[in-house]
């Protein structure tokens, strides 16, 4: 049995969490196993983070957007405050948001890696929808969140979501702890048509690094 005896970040669970059945949200995600593989920008998709401003609900000093996104797994950001805690992300002008993908690691941050986020999107932070409602049983690794546009039935329109505002809410954490950790954030956009064909090879195929290597 894992030992959280030295782990401060544990409170008191309150009994007034009602046990709603999740599964019947169209939204719910239950995740467990993450990828090992570090989610990259290639002929689909960009990286859109560093065109956001990013806020934080609250941050220990030290542990602030910065270690959420160096591309380091080791730095990560740590809250300071009352839950639910919050990563806002906001763009300047509508982006088509495609992926939302997170590093967690339940081995090394125990009772600080969050175990409910809600992702939301909207166009101010005050008329924001849910999209995405996830529960992680002690996560590690890399988790990627498909964000589509979707129909009054349900049914998926596009592939990305057009919105100005991100907001990734931490609902819970493992083992009721009250701060959290998350080790880096990446969000996705697609890319513009314009900027890649079917008409020409993938770059990171096998084929294309054995021919770059001959001289
Ligand atoms: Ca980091």
């Amino acid at each position: 049995m894992a030992d959280y005896g030295n782990n401060n970040n544990v409170i008191e669970q309150s009994n007034s969490s009602s046990h709603m059945d999740l599964s019947i949200n169209p939204n719910y995600v239950h995740a467990h196993l993450g990828s090992p593989q570090v989610p990259e920008a290639n002929s689909q998709r960009r990286e859109i983070g560093d065109l956001a401003v990013w806020t934080l609900s609250s941050a220990k000093p030290g542990n602030g957007v910065e270690q959420l996104r160096d591309d380091q797994i080791s730095t990560f950001w740590q809250s300071d405050g009352t839950q639910p805690h919050y990563v806002n992300i906001q763009f300047l002008k509508k982006m088509r948001v495609q992926e939302v993908s997170l590093y967690l690691d339940f081995k090394t941050d125990e009772s600080y890696t969050p175990s409910k986020i809600s992702i939301r999107v909207g166009n101010s932070f005050y008329e924001l929808q849910e999209v995405k409602l996830i529960e992680f049983e002690e996560p590690i690794g890399w988790f990627t969140f498909q964000l589509q546009e979707k129909g009054t039935s349900g049914q998926i329109l596009k592939p990305y979501i057009k919105t100005m505002f991100v907001q990734i809410a931490i609902i819970q954490n493992q083992h009721s702890g009250r701060d959290t950790h998350i080790r880096q954030i990446k969000i996705f956009a697609p890319r513009d048509k314009c900027y890649y064909s079917d008409m020409y090879p993938h770059f990171k195929s096998v084929e294309m690094t054995q021919f770059a290597s001959i001289r």
